[in-house]
């Protein structure tokens, strides 16, 4: 009988841990902040960001609490930390400068809608892995991608994240 029962809990807990994370052991990478805020507006919001890479692809979770509802924000892998100025996150990551490829598809996306709450979150799943060094922060931005051009307005809030390291 107590063989039977903790036979129950141990099933319970491995359900807590993504089934691909055991399969593949994932290399898995956090993010909690934000790091810096760029808009004064957006000084309480909360982020976390969570990113699992192995076997040729990476999947990224970015969750932000304390939005205003019902807003879209653009957000993105970007290739730096987060630094003091918007711009020292550095551009988007590209995992590939092919231009006949939609950005969207070489680029990490991860634009989110707050719910009434002021929560929102989002994955993103792409069919390559982020090279060590080479993308350091989650960025949310003012406005949704723009889908042409990656471009998505003012950096509101930045999260620094060691992709990959
Ligand atoms: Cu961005």
């Amino acid at each position: 009988m107590n063989k039977l029962t903790s036979g129950v809990v141990a099933g319970v807990l491995v359900l807590g841990v993504p089934t691909a994370a055991i399969a593949a052991r994932m290399h898995v990478d956090h993010g909690r902040g934000p790091t810096v805020v760029h808009d004064a507006a957006y000084g309480a919001i909360q982020t976390q960001v969570h990113a699992w890479s192995g076997d040729g692809s990476t999947r990224v979770r970015l969750m932000v609490d304390g939005l205003p509802a019902g807003q879209t924000f653009g957000a993105h892998v970007h290739t730096l930390p987060c630094g003091s100025l918007p711009g020292d996150s550095g551009g988007h990551y590209q995992h590939s400068t092919d231009t006949s490829v939609p950005l969207a598809q070489r680029e990490i996306w991860l634009d989110v809608t707050a719910g009434a709450d002021g929560h929102a979150s989002t994955t993103t799943e792409v069919p390559w892995e982020i090279a060590p060094g080479t993308a350091g922060s989650v960025v949310v931005h003012a406005l949704p991608t723009n889908t042409t051009n990656g471009a998505a307005g003012a950096r509101l809030a930045c999260t620094t994240v060691t992709f990959g390291e």
